[in-house]
Order: structure tokens, then C-alpha cells, then sequence
């Protein structure tokens, strides 16, 4: 979008619009599209590796028409801000959990229900199929676009400072961080937890000040965090799945002509799908590594959680939820849950 301003628009707008012109001018000298893409990961994190691999190739075969800034590690605010951003266009493009996404598309958080995929191949055979086609349908209802190929951000694990975890018994009272969003907190609460829903901008003082004893991630933000300097014990419940959507703003998306969106969802998507072996090798080699840092690993047994969430009738309540095209689509993948 090169500004053309007309001299009247500049009359009727005054001093504002002639203070602001320079800015703009310079901004957009050599590209037609000046983008702007948030996330909350930090620089040496995978999904900020590949994105920003994918911008910097996005803005070389557009020759310069698409330049997307990338704003990492929470730079622009929390999670949910960001995606009070994106939803107005103050930015363009932002990647998110569908569980805190699920605060604006309420079956976008079907894909991380609590125990529901056991394997990476249940995952992909999902999210790059049926259950994720719907999922992006109802994610374009709301006016953004999701793009086909979701990123990856791993199993979650729950850490604590005081207690290892190993039956669901041990969850009871916990005093826990997890991301802003209802699922997470209904999971938790469901375990007779305490869960606070707290950004993860905002994470790391939590658990330092002791508002929150525990949280719960994928190994790979355990580590790149230092996480160890404030939680002692991991337990590998791999209790959730979590994605990473690739989200734009659809009136910023429909502004490029076709040839424009093509190299960037190409790029984005072939992105992913590096950025989902990258991960998954990092979060599988770190137990050692973070073992070293002082971190005590256990394997808990799961199935105690399985049995708490059934007998809470957590699984009942979220297939009301969901409804029943949704739920049965989440079935065929994972069998049946309620
Ligand atoms: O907020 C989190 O815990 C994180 C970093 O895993 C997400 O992006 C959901």
C-alpha cells in the first residue's frame, strides 16, 4: 500500500497528517505492504527461527513489495493483547496458541484438550487434515485468516518448586500458571488445582514472587526460559498438545493480490513444517540437559488423570461445548473420550 496523499487531504487533515508524512514516506520506500508480526517467543525459540526465516524469504521472492517486521518475545505485550492487535490491524500477523485463541474461536482449543493425542502422528494426521480445516473455517469467521500448516510447540510437562507430580492426587491445590485461556483453566480446576491464567509475558515473576508454585510446557520454553532457576521438578505428563496457528488479519491478507498471499502462505506453511522437526528434536533431547541444571524428572501415572477428568465429568462438559460435529471429528482421531 504505497500512501498516495493528496495536497487537500493533507489541508483537511492539518498539522497531524503533515507531521506524520515523512515517517510514513520512509517506512514504506521500498516495499507496497509494511507488515507487522508479534509472537511471544523468544529469539533462539524454533517458531521464531523459522517465522522469521519465512519473513526474510517472503520480503526476497516478493522483490521487496512484502516487508514483514517481526516483533518477538512479547515486545508489542502479552498474548492476549496481541490478539486484541491483530483483530483491530495495529498488527498484521501473529502466531498463537489455539488454546489462547480459543478465547475469540471457542473450538479452536478441541486440539489441546487434556490427554486426548498420544503421538505426533495423531497430531498431524488432525491438524493437517479434517479437525484442522474446521477448526481454520471457524477461525475465518471471525475475520482472520489461519494459515493451513499450524507450527508446533510440543507436549506440555508440569514443573513445580515444591512437589514432584505423581498421581493426579499430587495436582490437588496446586497453586499453577497457565496461559489465558477457559479450556486450561476448566482442565486444572477439573484436577482440584488452583490455576491462575496469566500471560507469558508475565510468567517467569510469577514463579519467581511465588504467586504460583507450578506451570506447565513444552520442554523447549523450559529451557530457553531458565526455568530451572525457579521450578525443581518436571513431570512428564505430556498432558496437552499445543499448536502454534500462523494468524493474519484478514483485511491486512485481502489487501495483497493473489500472486502476494500465494508466496507468503507458501512460505509460511513450508516453514511449519521445518519449524515441527526443529521442535520436536529440541524438546526431546532437553530432559538431560535440564537434569544437569538441577531439575528432578519423574513419569507420573497417568491414567490416575485420565480417571479424575472422567469422573469430574470434564470431557462431558467440553463435548456440550464443542458440539457434536466438532467432538466427533476430535473422536475419529483420538477414539472415543466421553
Ligand atoms: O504461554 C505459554 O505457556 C506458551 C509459551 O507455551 C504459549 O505460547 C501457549
Amino acid at each position: 500500500m504505497t500512501p498516495t496523499i493528496s495536497r487537500r487531504a493533507l489541508l483537511k487533515g492539518g498539522s497531524a497528517s503533515l507531521l506524520a508524512l515523512p515517517l510514513v514516506r520512509a517506512h514504506a520506500a521500498d516495499a507496497q505492504f509494511n507488515f507487522k508480526y508479534a509472537h511471544n517467543a523468544p529469539v533462539s525459540h524454533p517458531l521464531h527461527i523459522h517465522a522469521d526465516k519465512a519473513c526474510a524469504q517472503i520480503r526476497e521472492q516478493t522483490g521487496g513489495k512484502v516487508a514483514i517486521e517481526v516483533f518477538p518475545n512479547n515486545q508489542l505485550g502479552g498474548d492476549t493483547d496481541m490478539l486484541s492487535q491483530l483483530r483491530s490491524g495495529a498488527i498484521q500477523f501473529q502466531t498463537l496458541s489455539p488454546l489462547i485463541l480459543s478465547n475469540l474461536v471457542p473450538s479452536a482449543s478441541m486440539s489441546g484438550l487434556g490427554f486426548v493425542f498420544s503421538n505426533y502422528d495423531q497430531v498431524w494426521t488432525a491438524m493437517d487434515g479434517d479437525l484442522g480445516a474446521y477448526v481454520r473455517a471457524q477461525i475465518a469467521k471471525t475475520g482472520l485468516v489461519a494459515m493451513e500448516k499450524i507450527y508446533d510447540n510440543g507436549f506440555r510437562q508440569i514443573t513445580t518448586s515444591n512437589r514432584p507430580i505423581r498421581t493426579a492426587e499430587d495436582v490437588r491445590g496446586l497453586k499453577i500458571r497457565v496461559p489465558v485461556s477457559p479450556l486450561w483453566t476448566s482442565l486444572f480446576k477439573a484436577l482440584g488445582a488452583a490455576p491462575a491464567g496469566i500471560n507469558w509475558a508475565e510468567a517467569y515473576l510469577a514463579m519467581q514472587s511465588k504467586v504460583v508454585d507450578a506451570q506447565e510446557n513444552a520442554l523447549g520454553i523450559v529451557s530457553i526460559a531458565k526455568l530451572w532457576e525457579v521450578q525443581k521438578y518436571c513431570s512428564e505428563t505430556n498432558h496437552v498438545w499445543d499448536g502454534i496457528w500462523f494468524l493474519a488479519n484478514g483485511k491486512a491478507w485481502q489487501s495483497m493480490p493473489a500472486n502476494l498471499q500465494e508466496v507468503c502462505a507458501r512460505n509460511f506453511n513450508e516453514q511449519a513444517l521445518a519449524q515441527r522437526v526443529t521442535n520436536r528434536r529440541l524438546n526431546e533431547s532437553l530432559a538431560s540437559e535440564l537434569q544437569a541444571k538441577g531439575m528432578v524428572f519423574n513419569k507420573p501415572d497417568l491414567p490416575s488423570f485420565t480417571a479424575a477428568l472422567r469422573r469430574a465429568g470434564f470431557y462431558q462438559e467440553w463435548k456440550q461445548k464443542y458440539g457434536s460435529e466438532g467432538w466427533a471429528l476430535l473422536e475419529k482421531h483420538v477414539g472415543s473420550l466421553a
